[in-house]
């Protein structure tokens, strides 16, 4: 881990999602333990609290099929930004746990404040490459990697008006196997870089996971992880909000983050999808507990 102390940000938001629940992430992970767990690994923790909006769907008047809850989806990423901004700024490393995958937006944007050539792993089931154009569900969370690529709704790219843009390039999305039409032909034009789960069966998660590591570092001065917690299969991982069979298995999944720990090359992180009202038996809340721990250092041996 590169800076000394991790500032740990809780962002209890679910409006960006498909389904009520995300927003109690943050709250299940610190009710499992998380910060004990870390402490166990005499990691310099900072609890550094909560981004929250003031109000929720008051806000979303008129409400838009095709971009719903846009005004909440604006105003905490805007405060998430800010936030992150100012923990980079500290020389802290962010650690933020979601909440739906839409605030990866804010968690991104306030990065970019000073990272001039951020490199990004986007571990998830999905592209998150909608627009409001292109999407389905008209859910803000399966936009945040296009936004964070500056397209979209100029209301959502402009939450990024004073960021550096991410070169696509730099950009490398992991354990994907649900890919809308759009999302297929964005990756296509753009230079992402699109490891599926094909790949993963192929050269295996050790493979893939050093070619990753080789395109987000070369050339770049800070790597990003946003890991959504649905790029876990299903068996391991029911409590998310849009899940999908076939997805990386528990060990997979470990050695991926023991991997990018070993690498030593990430600067922030953060942990989305988690949804304690979907979940059997708190599999999913302990399972992110234990990811993170493998993220910031736990060893088998
Ligand atoms: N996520 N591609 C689908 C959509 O509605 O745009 C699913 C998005 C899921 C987003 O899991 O972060
Ligand atoms: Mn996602
Ligand atoms: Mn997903
Ligand atoms: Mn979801």
């Amino acid at each position: 881990m590169n800076p000394s102390l991790i500032s740990l940000l809780r962002v209890p938001f679910g409006l960006g999602g498909a389904r009520p629940g995300a927003e109690l992430g943050p709250e299940s992970l610190m009710d499992a333990g998380l910060i004990r767990q870390l402490a166990h690994l005499e990691l310099p923790v900072l609890d550094d609290g909560v981004v929250d909006i003031l109000s929720s769907d008051a806000l979303d008047q008129p409400r838009n099929p095709q971009l719903k809850h846009l005004e909440a989806v604006i105003q905490l990423n805007a405060k998430l930004r800010d936030a992150v901004s100012d923990r980079v700024k500290k020389a802290l490393f962010p650690l933020i746990i979601g909440g739906d995958h839409s605030i990866a937006i804010g968690t991104i944007a306030g990065l970019t404040k000073h990272y001039r050539k951020l490199g990004v792993i986007w571990f998830d089931a999905h592209g998150d490459l909608n627009t409001h154009e292109t999407t389905p569900s008209g859910n803000i969370h399966g936009m945040s990697l296009a936004v964070s690529l500056n397209q979209g709704h100029p209301r959502l790219t402009g939450l990024r008006k004073d960021s550096f843009s991410i070169n696509p390039r730099h950009v490398v999305i992991i354990g994907a196997r649900q890919l809308d039409q759009g999302e297929r032909a964005f990756i296509r034009q753009s230079g992402i870089t699109c490891f599926t789960m094909h790949e993963i069966d192929r050269y295996g998660i050790a493979a893939i996971m050093e070619k990753a590591i080789a395109i987000v570092s070369a050339g770049t001065d800070g790597v990003h992880l946003s890991f959504d917690i649905d790029s876990v299969d299903p068996y391991e991982a029911p409590g998310t909000g849009t899940a999908v069979r076939g997805g990386v298995t528990y060990r997979e999944a470990h050695y991926a983050l023991e991997a990018l720990h070993e690498a030593n090359i990430l600067t922030s992180a953060e942990v989305v999808e988690v949804n304690p009202l979907l979940d059997r038996n708190k599999q999913t809340v302990k399972l992110a507990n234990e990811l993170i721990c493998s993220l910031l250092g736990k060893r088998i041996l």
